[in-house]
């Protein structure tokens, strides 16, 4: 076997990932772990400063309320997020997260990140939930502030550069996580009285429309691989909402995002014809049962009227960058030194919108010549992503706070603590909890909180090292290590080390689940189209896949993770597949269609469709659970410490 230290590590609270919501969660368990004597240790694969789909920066914050100056109310988020999501939302749980997430934005604000403010000294808003703010360095200022939160208290150590395969379980309760060290031969072992996971979300399950030298630019960072999902799954939780994947149109190729173009600088998006769809078919809305109406229309059903154009040939779609641009200056064309300076200011925000969290856009604007206030740019529907924080909604099914709860909700939706998935010890947040969508980079980082206090008063409550069984242990580093000994037996079977009868490397691994994941569940090449017969197919093909997992091979140790990054999304890929052939409705347009229910059906589908993996009997359980409603008055203040 490969040659790696075990290294044993003892904590009371493990947090798995070093993105938003573990940094959320970093900062408030620190708090309470000093008050209860506690230890907190957090993993991420990467370096938490640059790590996660923050790691480039983003130029607004999606997600903030302002309840302080009675702008908006937590009912208010809530209705939208329900809007947005085609009725399917956990209200206690996004509740939960819109009432305390202001007060995530103004720590932000208090460590050091620029947010825009007016004149008047008032957040200046990109849309009615969204600000904007100067975010090339955002990732950089809310890692210092968890690490000087953890490491400064002396309750916490950080490991960097270390990859989480899966969960460790003592019976029914969560008792810690495995892992290896991308860089060294170490072998992790962590035992924990609780786990937080906050391990992105998945992508790359579906053939990207980057391929050959492009391959790896993505919309969603593509170091997020499905390992939270894979670890919840495996842990035996019930997942929600894993049908619900992420569609976002993006500035063609370079994935550059379009809120800001949408609502600060109120865009149009329109046909080669130069119409625009969100008007000319506004009549398709009125097919969409209740959610065809409401304002702002849902982001699955504005990619839908886009994409009808698409297939008809109306194609390319552009953003008119030029016609809002020209449209703002036009106020100040009375007075050409005003003019010029707006059309300055103007340029340089386009600019700095792109720079701030998608550089690669600014790249392809460079070397294309384009100037955006003279020329529109192609946008286009992306690959499908997995995520639970955006306007997708696959995660775990996770508890949601008392308090919130109603008599009607709360034995459906209450099971002792806030954000604790349905396994003993295992909380989730950010991409890794389902149901509650549009948390964005700040919610998420409220959520990590909220769970990690949580996850806190479970340790105190529950205050014993769950116990492992060290044969077991053996086989599972065995297992996890297998890819390099598969590797070092065969490599001198051919020249070529890409190819072996013996094996498969993780790239043509990841390669065939894209296909599968493409053309049989409704990915780019399919136009998003699915029905039975494709998902059951999928299915079928993706069980030789779990097969031939068995002989993934690693060269060293990128490739060993790269093999289980691929094993990670396979897992995500089949939940997808059960749960779209589940819910028997075409319910998010936009996203999927399924061509043989091709309509809506609010009587029989307005719930949510849930699933477990049984480790012990290793079979899939689908159930659908009841959506209900929380709201017969306003929730209360925050409750958080870090406050
Ligand atoms: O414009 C393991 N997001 C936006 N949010 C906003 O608030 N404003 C925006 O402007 C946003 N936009 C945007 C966004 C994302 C991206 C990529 C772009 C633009 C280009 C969304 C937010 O970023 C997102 O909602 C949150 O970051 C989600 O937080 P979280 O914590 O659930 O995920 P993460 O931050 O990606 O962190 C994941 C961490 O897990 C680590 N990890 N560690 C150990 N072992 C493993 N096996 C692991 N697998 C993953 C990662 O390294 C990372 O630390 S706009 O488009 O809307
Ligand atoms: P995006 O850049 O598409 O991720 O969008 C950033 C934010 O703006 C998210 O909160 C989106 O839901 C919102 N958004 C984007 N486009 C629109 C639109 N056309 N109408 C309403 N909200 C939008």
């Amino acid at each position: 076997m490969a040659d790696f230290e075990t290294v044993v590590v003892e904590t009371d609270l493990l947090i798995l990932g070093g993105g938003m919501a573990a940094c959320g969660a970093a900062v408030e368990a620190a708090y309470w772990a000093m008050q209860n004597g506690l230890k907190v240790t957090l993993v991420d694969k990467a370096a938490v400063d640059r790590s996660g789909a923050v790691a480039m920066g983003l130029s607004a914050i999606n997600q903030y309320v302002g309840l302080k100056d009675g702008a908006n109310t937590v009912k208010d988020y809530v209705d939208y997020v329900r809007n947005d999501l085609m009725g399917i939302t956990r209200e206690d749980l996004v509740a939960n997260i819109a009432r305390h997430v202001d007060s995530t934005v103004h720590l932000f604000e208090k460590w050091g990140l620029p947010i825009w403010k007016d004149e008047n000294g008032n957040y200046v808003h990109e849309g009615r939930w969204q600000l904007m703010i100067n975010g090339e360095s955002y990732k950089v200022v809310v890692a210092e502030a968890a690490k000087n939160a953890l490491l400064q208290s002396g309750v916490g150590q950080i490991f960097e550069r270390v990859f989480i395969v899966g969960p460790l379980m003592d019976g029914e309760r969560c008792a810690g996580a495995v892992g290896f060290s991308v860089r060294e031969n170490k072998f992790y072992i962590f035992k924990s009285k609780a786990t937080l996971v906050a391990m992105g979300g998945a992508v790359h399950v579906f053939k990207p429309r980057s391929s050959g030298e492009g391959m790896g630019r993505a919309w969603y960072p593509p170091w997020n691989s499905g390992s939270s999902a894979y670890f919840t799954i495996k842990a035996g939780a019930e997942m929600t909402c894993q049908e619900v994947r992420f569609i976002p149109v993006r500035f063609k190729d370079a994935y550059g995002p379009v809120g800001a173009w949408f609502l600060l600088f109120k865009s149009r998006a329109t046909n080669s014809q130069g119409g625009n769809y969100m008007i000319e078919r506004k009549d398709e809305l009125d097919k969409w049962g209740p959610y065809g109406r409401v304002k702002p229309v849902p982001a699955n059903l504005r990619n839908y009227l886009g994409m009808l154009d698409v297939m008809e040939g109306k194609g390319p779609i552009y953003m008119r960058t030029e016609e809002a641009i020209q449209q703002i200056a036009e106020t100040y064309k009375g007075d050409e030194k005003a003019y010029k300076k707006k059309m300055k200011e103007l340029e340089s925000e386009a600019w700095e919108d792109f720079l701030d969290m998608t550089i690669s856009q600014a790249l392809l604007w460079a070397s294309t010549n384009v100037q955006p206030e003279e020329q529109s740019s192609e946008i286009a529907a992306a690959e499908p992503y997995f995520i639970g924080s955006h306007s997708g909604a696959s995660g775990a099914w996770v508890s949601g706070p008392e308090d919130l709860q109603t008599d009607e909700t709360r034995s459906e939706y209450f099971w002792g603590y806030a954000h604790m998935s349905t396994v003993k010890g295992l909380f989730c947040a950010g991409d890794a909890s389902g149901a509650s969508s549009h948390k964005f980079s700040s919610g998420s980082h409220a959520e990590g909180r909220i769970a990690a206090k949580a996850a806190i008063k479970f340790i105190v409550d529950n205050n014993t090292m769950p116990a492992l069984d060290p044969v077991a242990l053996e086989a599972l580093k065995a297992e996890i290590l297998k890819p390099l000994d598969t590797y070092e037996q065969h490599k001198n079977a051919t020249t070529d080390p890409e190819i072996n009868p013996n094996y498969i490397k993780p790239r043509m691994f990841m390669f065939r689940l894209q296909k599968i994941m493409d053309e049989y569940a409704g990915g780019i090449t399919a136009q998003f189209t699915t029905n039975e017969a494709l998902l059951k197919k999928a299915l079928d093909l993706l069980a030789f896949l779990k097969e031939d997992s068995a002989k993934l091979a690693a060269a060293n140790h990128h490739e060993l993770m790269r093999c289980w990054e691929n094993v990670h999304r396979m897992w995500q890929a089949e939940a997808h597949v059960r749960t779209i052939l589940f819910r028997e409705e075409t319910r998010w347009p936009g996203y999927y269609y399924r061509a043989d229910k091709p309509k809506i059906d609010e009587e029989k589908w307005h719930v949510f469709a849930n699933c477990r993996f049984d480790p012990q009997s290793t079979t899939w359980e689908m159930k659908a659970r009841p959506i209900l409603h929380i709201f017969a008055s306003q929730p209360k203040e925050p409750a958080l410490a870090s406050v």
